[in-house]
């Protein structure tokens, strides 16, 4: 049983307490899920949380009531990563990709957060391209306003639920000024003319994951999310929320993986006594738990910060993302070996978990990106 003593932190309240404890049950009952087909695992994960209720915390109500609650969504993906790394990235999804509509989208816009809330619908967040995945400001992908339209042209990579979405969040260049202040935001349904799958990417951790590419692609002046030229300010807020919930996930990981280690070490035998006796041992456990301990509190102060008003968690989300994805890779290698032969067996947890966590440390804003954050923050304040 992996430790729950954080949910004491004052950083949580007992409806956070409650949900821990709600979820945990369900994932006993529910995960992990078979992973042969990732696409219809996905579908399947996402219908099932919608249907029990979990994907009422990855959005707001399509009337405008109600606010993301960081620290909520951190433990749902604390917990759906220690048990089914699918099933965490199932929920996830569906909130990063409807972020910009809970935070900035419109009436109409939002009306589609009923569907995603209750699992009926899959959503994207289209923003990395094939020439710009860190440097956000120059990405090349246009849309240019005709009459009540925006017509998009250009391509988008690197894209989870590319090809099982419903409808994508996509960030284009509009023109206002150069770079940064110059993009904007589209909500553009999966079924719109001239979108097309152009390849789907497979990773050494499969989930969907695709390659898109708009030609002519026609959208109602009315899809666009917020103001012409806030694209750059959308992508970087919804980022601020949802990079703490990637550190969560990492979390959910590496607790994983100590949880596997602290069995392993106490029941299997070396030199005649139990692994853990051995100091060496010892050394791997203590550095292991601190890790995660470290990780814990960097993700529920970030967490914390915003859900108590902060409007901007810039440094505190960079260094919970950084920290704990970069710190569960360490954990679940250390995990790795103290399992010996079967850590590296296809097919065991830990196996399972070392090739998970790997991408966690490059998508939404890669450990160097975070770096420059947390620097400009500290020096700058921008
Ligand atoms: N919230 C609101 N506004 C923000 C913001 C945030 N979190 N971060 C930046 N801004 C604003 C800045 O204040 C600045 O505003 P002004 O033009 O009014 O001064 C503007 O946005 C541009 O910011 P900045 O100059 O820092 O932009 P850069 O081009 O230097 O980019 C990095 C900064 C590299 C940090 C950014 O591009 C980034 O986070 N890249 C990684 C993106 C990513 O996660 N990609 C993965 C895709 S999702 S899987």
């Amino acid at each position: 049983m992996a430790d729950r003593s954080f949910l004491d932190w004052p950083f949580f309240e007992d409806r956070h307490r409650a949900l821990a404890d709600g979820l945990e049950e369900w994932c006993k009952g529910n995960l992990p899920v078979d992973h042969a087909d990732v696409d219809a695992a996905c579908r399947g994960l996402v219908a099932r949380l919608g249907q029990d209720g979990w994907l009422k915390h990855s959005a707001i109500e399509p009337d405008g009531v109600g606010r993301l609650d960081v620290r909520s969504l951190c433990l749902i993906r604390e917990t759906l990563a220690r048990h089914d790394g699918l099933a965490d990235f199932a929920f996830a999804m569906q909130g990063l990709g409807t972020g910009a509509l809970s935070l900035f989208g419109s009436t109409e816009q939002r009306q589609w957060l009923a569907r995603t809330r209750a699992g009926e619908a899959l959503s994207a967040f289209a923003l990395s391209e094939p020439r710009s995945g860190s440097d956000v400001a120059n990405l090349e992908m246009i849309a240019v306003h005709d009459g009540d339209h925006y017509v998009l042209d250009g391509e988008k990579t690197w894209i989870s639920n590319g090809g099982i979405a419903d409808f994508y969040c996509v960030f284009a260049r509009t023109g206002e000024a150069d770079g940064a202040r110059g993009l904007s935001a589209f909500l553009v349904p999966a079924e719109t003319p001239g979108l097309e799958i152009a390849e789907r990417l497979e990773v050494m951790a499969p989930h969907p994951l695709a390659r898109l590419v708009f030609k002519g692609v026609h959208v109602p002046a009315s899809a666009m999310i917020g103001d012409a030229g806030q694209g750059f300010k959308i992508a970087m807020s919804v980022l601020d929320v949802f990079r703490s919930t990637v550190g969560a996930a990492a979390l959910g990981f590496a607790r994983r993986a100590l949880e596997e280690s602290l069995n392993r070490v106490q029941s299997r035998e070396l030199f005649g006594a139990p692994l853990a006796e051995l100091q060496m041992v010892q050394g791997h456990i203590a550095e292991m738990g601190l890790d995660v301990d470290a990780s814990a509190l960097l993700v529920y102060r970030a967490a914390w910060t915003k859900d108590m008003g902060a409007p901007r968690v810039s440094r505190e989300a960079a260094m919970a993302k950084l920290h704990a994805t970069d710190h569960a890779q360490e954990v679940i290698d250390r995990a790795v070996q103290l399992h010996g032969g079967d850590g590296v067996r296809s097919g065991h947890i830990v196996e399972r978990l070392y090739r998970e966590i790997r991408a966690l440390r490059i998508y939404e804003g890669a450990s160097d990106v975070q770096r420059i954050v947390i620097a400009r923050q500290m020096i700058g304040g921008n």
